[in-house]
């Protein structure tokens, strides 16, 4: 059996030898150092010899497995260290990029119109998207049989046709009218719902910053400064303009203003259809009715108010020829924003 020990020991230290990772060494104990394994083996049968055999095969045993362990822990703790330094940052690589969220092109365009109003005294009011007749429609003197209540415009929400998803934030302008004591200069941003066609030019669903103000004196003329104000900080202070007449059910009179296409600067193109000018705004004096409605005397309080689409806005800034392409949250589009 010493022979036999002796031979063991060789060709442990043989295998070892070869170990050159924490694999091959896991492998190494399941082979020979658990229970059932090889040195448990060799001990139950060094258990079965006579007696007067077990002091010197007994100190030679010992000594196997002492040694045989000592080198597994030491080559145990090399791997185990040089595993860890594999691990360390290698500061030759070249450093990942972290991509830093930021807000969308419609949040950019409607905080720049906040402080520009914000600056010139108005405050911010919203309301709710789902609405009733009342506010939407009836109070801002819509005509019963005004085609914007037909089915191809609003989405309706009960079959009664009372309740419904806001085409515009004027109801919210009802709201404000019917429980803030004028002076009132408001603006109100917000998502609005029209039952449109999907094009390059509309969506269903897109955002809208209207404009109320009513006081004892206010005039057309401060709608003009006002708006004038605004697209010069919006645009540029050169930035040329023009009002022409409109019709609106809830204003009287009423204008629609353009600005000189930020394009072509007026040669005519595709975005501004060959005319060189822009429309950009409606507006005008809030009509005796809706101020009635909005529980304001006609006769002692005027208003005026105004109303924009934020993507149309957005579109011209990035130059985009298809307003859809805003809603694709394609990166190569957000990111050329600021
Ligand atoms: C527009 C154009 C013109 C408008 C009118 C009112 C209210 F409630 F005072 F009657 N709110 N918004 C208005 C006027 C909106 O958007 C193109």
């Amino acid at each position: 059996m010493l022979e036999e020990l002796q031979e063991l020991r060789k060709q442990l230290d043989a295998e070892l030898q070869a170990i050159t990772s924490l694999r091959e060494l896991e492998d190494f104990r399941l082979r020979h150092l658990v229970r059932r394994g090889t040195l448990a083996q060799v001990r139950e049968r060094f258990r079965q010899l006579p007696a007067e055999q077990k002091p010197v095969v007994g100190r030679e045993l010992h000594a196997l497995e002492e040694a045989i362990r000592q080198r597994y822990n030491e080559i145990r703790q090399r791997l185990e260290t040089q595993a860890e330094e594999q691990l360390t940052v290698d500061l030759s690589l070249p450093g990942r990029r972290f991509f830093l969220g930021g807000r969308h092109p419609i949040e950019q365009v409607l905080a720049d119109i906040v402080s520009i109003f914000t600056r010139m005294g108005f405050c911010v009011a919203e309301g709710p998207d789902i609405e009733d007749d009342e506010h939407n429609f009836t109070a801002l003197n819509f005509p019963p049989e005004h085609p914007a209540r037909d089915m191809q415009d609003t989405f309706f929400v009960t079959p009664d046709r009372q309740i419904l998803l806001r085409t515009h934030t004027s109801p919210v302008q009802i709201r404000l009218m019917r429980t803030l004591p004028p002076p009132i200069r408001a603006i109100v941003p917000g998502r609005v719902y029209r039952n449109e066609e999907i094009n390059p030019r509309s969506l269903a669903e897109f955002h809208q910053v209207e404009g109320l103000v009513v006081d004892r004196t206010t005039s057309f003329a401060e709608l003009k400064g006002t708006l004038v104000a605004f697209v010069q900080q919006m645009y540029g202070p050169q930035t040329a303009y023009r009002f022409r007449p409109s019709f609106f059910p809830f204003t009287e009179p009423s204008a629609e203003m353009d600005i000189r296409c930020v394009l072509c600067r007026g040669e005519g193109c595709r975005v501004c259809k060959g005319s060189g000018w822009l429309e950009i705004c409606g507006c005008g004096m809030v009509h005796p009715a809706v101020l009635r409605n909005g529980g304001l005397d006609p006769e002692t309080y005027l208003g005026f108010a105004f109303g924009m689409g934020i993507e149309r806005i957005a579109m011209l800034r990035l130059a985009l020829d298809d307003i859809r392409l805003l809603y694709l949250n394609d990166l190569r589009i957000l990111q050329q924003f600021r």
